[in-house]
């Protein structure tokens, strides 16, 4: 069964948000900080090992009410449940959006099938009987992808990085050959095994990438050694047999399971080439920790359900342009790029499940950079500048080297930055810091120096970076964006906006080959292809 379709801004309670807006839009949470002593209690979610603190938003009781109403006018109970159950709620396409059962206690066959090949595969590469064809133990993996195909495994790999093993996993996903050319060139084809990950197995990027690494082993193996280095990840069987890889080389996928949603099933290979298969399925089983919160806890008390409403009410009523999150953790600088991914691509829709063109706005925009770095980069906008930045503060209890004086400080200032975007600086206590300095220097510099403070934030304070959270960490903004989109009324699970550039690119590319401008084309672009010619 498809998703119902409603139409939020006919809800009643969308409309008692807009009166409540009104009404609380210029109240200083602070003051309500200082009313309600019980505040931060209200306003927190525990859960496993994380601490989801949510009461520095320009929220009320009312607010989370009124909230809680619209996801139940638009039926959110119904929209988890076909999802979860395999209806075919990616109604574009045709297909059921079953992530989830790629990491679930009751996994379909093929699926277990899958994770068994990949442990055998992963476990006879990482301890060295899987060899090479000049006889020598596999160094380093090469995955090649885009997308869907890149970004998830990329991000974990990176995120993981303090369980990796000995080899070497490197990514390679742009089409710019300077990035393939750039990752080969001190690789040695005699140790190299690469994994080409291509749901379609037809992206140009990944067949480029692919058949560029194939050549380069080629200089100094021979065909019949390909079965032993180059292995693939994809539903197209025939296209991959055509490249030249093997069935005990191919890991399957379904497609049930959407690119940027991928990176739980064969598609997370390298993950658990990298770091071993055991923290693989931990990372599931974090996941599926998630899944198990998301089903089955009420709205009232569900972290993705909280933080998508909380997002709808920054995005919809305080029109804010785009939200930040930024992660107190080095190992997640690419955690950002891999989310920006999932929730723009899926809720960056202006037509609505009716095929209507939309009145409201939906897709957030989301941005940000490990902090502290961050706070000496892009965070004066967020103090000071005159858009309103949602921000979710991600932090960690317990470093992973346990060096204390570092991870002390690292959490200092996560701490202060959530309190200083609360509270601000008001013009009574700047005079009071500039006292030492002249009457007329003091009032040239104040306006400065006040920060207005009641910005929104978001706290997730978890234990440890382990595969197990951070695997729950990537399900709670799964099921956030899902959330967002189940209430905008749009189909998150399709990506159409993808389609017209890569039409177009190959058009050009055969304008470019045969140096013809006969066609019909806008003045601009042929000019600049002329030029890119001459
Ligand atoms: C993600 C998208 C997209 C996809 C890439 C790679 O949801 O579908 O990012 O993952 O275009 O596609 P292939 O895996 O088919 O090469």
């Amino acid at each position: 069964m498809s998703l119902k379709s409603i139409d939020p801004t006919s809800t009643k309670a969308w409309k008692k948000l807009q009166d409540h807006y009104n009404e609380v839009k210029d109240h200083q949470m602070i003051d309500w900080f200082a009313q309600d002593k019980k505040r931060t209690e209200k306003f927190q979610l525990k859960w496993e090992n994380f601490l989801v603190d949510y009461s520095k938003n320009r929220i009320t009781e009312t607010t989370k009410k009124l909230l809680l109403e619209l996801a139940n006018e638009v039926d959110l109970k119904d929209a988890i449940q076909k999802q979860f159950r395999g209806d075919h709620i990616n109604q574009t396409e045709d297909r059921a959006v079953l992530h989830t059962a790629l990491r679930g206690n009751d996994k379909p066959k093929e699926v277990t099938e899958t994770l068994q090949k990949i442990e055998k595969f992963s476990e006879e590469v990482i301890v060295g009987n899987w060899k090479g064809f000049t006889g020598k133990k596999i160094t380093d993996i090469v995955n090649i992808g885009i997308g869907g195909s890149d970004l998830g495994p990329q991000m974990v790999v990176d995120s993981l990085k303090f369980y990796r093993n000995h080899l070497g996993v490197h990514f390679i996903s742009n089409v710019d050959g300077d990035h393939v050319l750039e990752t080969i060139k001190n690789l040695n084809p005699e140790t190299t095994l690469v994994v080409i990950v291509s749901k379609t197995f037809t992206t140009q990027e990944t067949i480029t990438n692919a058949n560029t690494v194939k050549n380069w082993f080629l200089k100094t193996a021979s065909q019949e050694d390909v079965a032993q280095h180059f292995v693939a990840v994809s539903t197209n069987l025939e296209k991959v047999k055509e490249f030249g890889i093997t069935d005990e080389n191919i890991f399957p996928m379904w497609n049930w399971v959407g690119g940027r949603f991928s990176l739980w099933s064969a598609v997370g290979t390298s993950i658990a080439l990298a770091v071993g298969f055991e923290n693989f399925q931990n990372l599931l089983n974090g996941a599926r920790k998630m899944d198990e919160h998301f089903s089955t806890t009420d709205f009232e008390d569900n972290i993705p359900v909280n933080l998508a409403l909380l997002s709808i009410w920054y995005n919809n009523f305080f029109d804010a342009e785009t939200e930040a999150i930024i992660p107190y953790s080095q190992y997640l600088q690419r955690l950002v790029p891999y989310l920006q991914q999932g929730i723009m691509e899926s809720n960056g829709k202006s037509v609505d499940r009716n095929g209507k063109k939309i009145s409201y706005q939906t897709g957030t925009i989301v941005w940000g950079e490990p902090g502290t770095n961050s706070q000496h980069a892009f965070f004066q906008l967020i103090h000071q500048g005159t858009k309103l930045i949602p921000c979710d503060f991600i932090g960690f209890k317990k470093s992973l080297h346990g060096n204390k004086d570092h991870h002390d400080k690292l959490m200092a200032n996560f701490f202060a930055q959530t309190e200083a975007l609360l509270k601000g600086k008001s013009a009574v206590q700047v005079e009071e810091e500039l006292k030492a300095l002249q009457l007329d220097k003091r009032a040239e510099l104040k306006p400065f120096k006040v920060f207005e403070g009641n910005k929104p934030t978001n706290t997730i304070l978890i234990d440890r970076l382990t595969p197990e959270s951070l695997g729950s960490l990537i399900a709670l903004y799964e099921h956030k964006l899902f959330v967002q989109g189940v209430i905008w009324n749009i189909f998150s699970y399709d990506q159409w906006g993808v389609e017209l550039g890569k039409q177009l690119a190959s058009g050009i590319l055969e304008q470019i080959n045969e140096q013809d401008f006969s066609k019909e084309q806008d003045a601009s672009t042929k000019s600049l292809v002329k030029y890119y010619l001459s």
